[in-house]
């Protein structure tokens, strides 16, 4: 996947930045130098696919996933847990049974490499067995075992910032110095990973765009994103018609488009390389611009 354009057709097991996240299981999945990757979402949570019956709910998701690919994702993020401000997790074996039937779906049917978002050592094990080869855990293997799964699974994972947890995380944020205090934080996992026998080039970081932060903490950590390049671990964003969006323009979550690409402008000038969206089309396009310009990204 050497420039830009459609990646290569590839075996799905396959994630590994290439400067560098290797994997054993296949080919890498490459963070090339002259432009970001778009990670796709893909929820699999009753409030996304509201219908009920677990079928017709996985059915829904790999049509959405199939229409993430076609747009031009990179990869695709799974995710069985709703972490909005206040919810609460579902049972482990409900999250499983959410995202393995997807994961399954998908994995040796689409060309890129499929990433579970979760937090739960269980969910790690279950969706990679079924064809996941990333892990992306917004509470940066926090939990028990998380660490030691991610490491015996041998694939890249991204550590992301959240203060609190969901139920939580908005009730009072506060920082002295939000960026200094998220970089800490995330060094702290980094070691944490690196002691458990995670591979150095499989680890990603995050801050956490929304996670236990008020707008103005947002704002900060967006406008000196580059200050987490000292981290020395490829930094993803997630920003897709999140709050934030919504705050600085007054749109509901049905009109964020142009607020979260403008969002995803100005994180890949500030140097990420990995961007999560729902809007996979409109990223990509406003990233060729940028490419094309020479910016960044
Ligand atoms: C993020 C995530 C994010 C990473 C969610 C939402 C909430 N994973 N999972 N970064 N956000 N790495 O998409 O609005 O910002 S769930």
């Amino acid at each position: 996947m050497a420039g830009a354009g459609r990646p290569a057709a590839r075996p799905a097991r396959a994630p590994a930045p290439d400067d560098g996240c290797a994997s054993p299981a296949g080919p890498p999945i490459r963070l090339p130098a002259e432009r970001a990757l778009i990670c796709g979402i893909l929820n699999v949570t009753p409030d996304s696919f509201s219908d009920g019956g677990r079928f017709h709910r996985a059915d829904l998701a790999v049509d959405h996933a199939l229409r993430l690919l076609v747009e031009g994702a990179d990869l695709i993020d799974i995710g069985g847990e709703s972490t909005r401000p206040g919810s609460q997790p579902p049972s482990v074996a409900e999250e499983i049974d959410r995202v393995v039937p997807v994961v399954a779906a998908l994995s040796g049917r689409v060309p890129v490499p499929l990433s579970v978002d979760t937090s739960r050592p269980e969910v790690m094990r279950a969706a990679v067995a079924a064809g996941a080869s990333m892990i992306n855990d917004v509470r940066a293997l926090r939990l028990p075992g998380a660490l030691e799964a991610a490491a015996d699974l041998d694939v890249p994972v991204c550590l992301m910032h959240l203060a609190g947890s969901p139920a939580t995380m908005q009730d009072r944020p506060q920082y002295d110095d939000v960026v200094r205090e998220v970089g800490d934080f995330l060094a702290d996992r980094l070691t944490a990973a690196r002691q458990a026998g995670i591979r150095p080039d499989h680890l990603i970081v995050d801050p956490g765009f929304g996670f236990g932060k008020t707008l103005t903490h947002n704002l900060t950590l967006l406008n000196r994103l580059t200050e987490l390049s000292t981290l020395e671990a490829p930094i993803m964003v997630g920003l897709s018609r999140k709050s934030m969006i919504g705050q600085i323009t007054g749109r509901d979550v049905t009109g964020r488009l142009a607020g979260s690409v403008a969002a995803v402008l100005i994180s890949v000038q500030r140097g990420a390389r990995m961007v999560r969206v729902h809007d996979v089309a409109a990223t990509r396009d406003t990233l060729a611009v940028l490419h094309a310009v020479g910016l960044a990204g």
